[in-house]
């Protein structure tokens, strides 16, 4: 197992339901290490860039009219093996196949509106990180 980084959304749709709070106990209590975290809005083009894997398919105009509809958090997560551990907490893409107590069953509405984001990959968390913070933010405050 190796020390990994991964990016944390809270949504647009959590932030509006209240969830902000609940969403960082599950962080907490599965013993993630939280280096950074804001909260912000995306513009259409940014958010339109953050998800530039999916342009084409037909949600994207979808979730990136979401994205950019609200405020969110983004937050980097540090811990052994961070991208399967964030994942299982997540739980799947869509809250209906997700297993009990994940933070998209307890919290997410549909596969669209679903509560949180988790990087896929080292690779990708480590690019979608540094989307949103710089390395001094990383490097300053990491407790
Ligand atoms: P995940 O890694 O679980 O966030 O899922 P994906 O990378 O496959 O999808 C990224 C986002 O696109 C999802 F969080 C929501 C949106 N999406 C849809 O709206 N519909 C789909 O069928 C698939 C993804």
């Amino acid at each position: 197992m190796a020390l990994e980084r991964t990016l944390c959304i809270i949504k647009p749709d959590a932030v509006r339901a209240g969830n902000i709070g609940n969403i960082i106990a599950h962080i907490q209590k599965e013993g993630f290490r939280i280096l950074a975290l804001r909260m912000t809005s995306l513009t259409q083009k940014s958010a339109g860039k953050f998800y530039e894997v999916h342009r084409g398919r037909p949600f994207y105009e979808g979730l990136v009219e979401f994205m950019s509809g609200g405020a969110c958090v983004p937050i980097a997560l540090e811990k052994e093996n961070a991208i399967a551990e964030w994942r299982r907490v997540i739980g799947a893409t869509d809250p209906a196949e997700a297993a009990a107590g994940t933070i998209r069953k307890l919290y997410a509405k549909n596969k669209g509106e679903n509560a949180v984001h988790g990087s896929d990959s080292v690779e990708n968390g480590l690019r979608e990180i540094a989307f949103f913070f710089t390395e001094a933010e990383l490097a300053e405050l990491g407790a």
